[in-house]
């Protein structure tokens, strides 16, 4: 029986190699980074050279679909879930990473394809059907206990000084519990399939964009994680925060531990 779910993520899958490719050949070359709202919000003609890959290969196949791509974002179009099929893409999460040649490495969401090219680890994930990396199956560590726990968050830059100050007191809560350990890899995508995959047991991060969550939101469920929102409510692609963890006990700790401050939403405040 025809499955087009199945035939929509292995195009990707294809499409998502090709694009791993790109960016392994670009590592070797010299870099030229563009800022974006930023100085640390960086963007290099990789980024853009990826998304269109991704995005022209796409189209040609599903024309009527839609997309939000971050890029294509950045250089001004719409970041607005609809009812129509939403790809949901980022072609390098992690520039700075990137830019920096520290690799360590894309909707609800049908499947969800992480690409971790440096490494060559490609997590995918259907609905109800796994995780997986590099197609052996994966699931988080089970961990319950939160003084047992690896931690994952990211350190960003904040023009105010009040979020820059609560996201710093935040570490120190966590820390404080105390954890094993908070690390930053820096990459939301990646971050995601380390809670997956159980390298670590919980991730949290405000500021963020539904393109860096897409993708590792379908891998850490289906791996078995919990994903809420920093409040401790449901999940909200379009919120710009997320916990996930291995289980609800320490999603519940993380969200209790933490305190929000407002980051916008990617469909109302672009
Ligand atoms: C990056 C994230 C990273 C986060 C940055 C940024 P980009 O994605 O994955 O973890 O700390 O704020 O959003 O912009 O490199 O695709």
């Amino acid at each position: 029986m025809s499955d087009p779910w199945q035939e929509c993520m292995d195009h990707c899958v294809e499409v998502t190699n090709k694009a791993g490719q790109m960016i392994r050949e670009a590592l070797q070359k010299d870099i030229a980074v563009m800022q974006k709202s930023s100085p640390v919000d960086l963007v290099t003609e990789t980024d853009q050279k990826v998304e269109q890959l991704i995005i022209s290969s796409i189209k040609e196949k599903y024309p009527a679909h839609s997309f939000i791509g971050e890029e294509s974002v950045a250089a001004g179009a719409p970041s607005v879930l609809t009812d129509n099929p939403t790809w949901i893409i980022d072609p390098i999460d992690g520039t700075t990473n990137f830019v920096h040649r520290y690799c360590l490495s894309r909707g609800f969401i049908e499947f969800g394809i992480v690409y971790s090219c440096i490494e060559d680890k490609m997590y995918t994930a259907r609905k109800g059907k796994g995780a997986f990396c590099n197609g052996d199956p994966i699931k988080v560590s089970g961990q319950e206990d939160i003084s047992q726990s690896m931690v994952l968050t990211e350190m960003n830059f904040h023009k105010d000084p009040g979020h820059f100050k609560t996201m710093m007191a935040n570490i120190e809560n966590i820390l404080t519990i105390p954890v094993h350990g908070i690390r930053s890899p820096g990459s939301a995508a990646v971050n995601m399939c380390l809670v997956a995959c159980g390298a670590a047991d919980a991730y949290y991060h405000m500021g963020i964009h539904c393109w860096d969550m897409a993708g590792g939101a379908a891998v850490v469920t289906e791996a078995g994680g919990v994903i809420m929102d920093t409040s401790g409510g449901p999940f909200d692609l379009m919120s710009r925060r997320l916990i996930v963890a291995s289980s609800r006990a320490i999603a519940q700790r993380v969200a209790k531990e933490i305190t929000e401050f407002p980051v916008g939403r990617d469909d109302t405040d672009g």
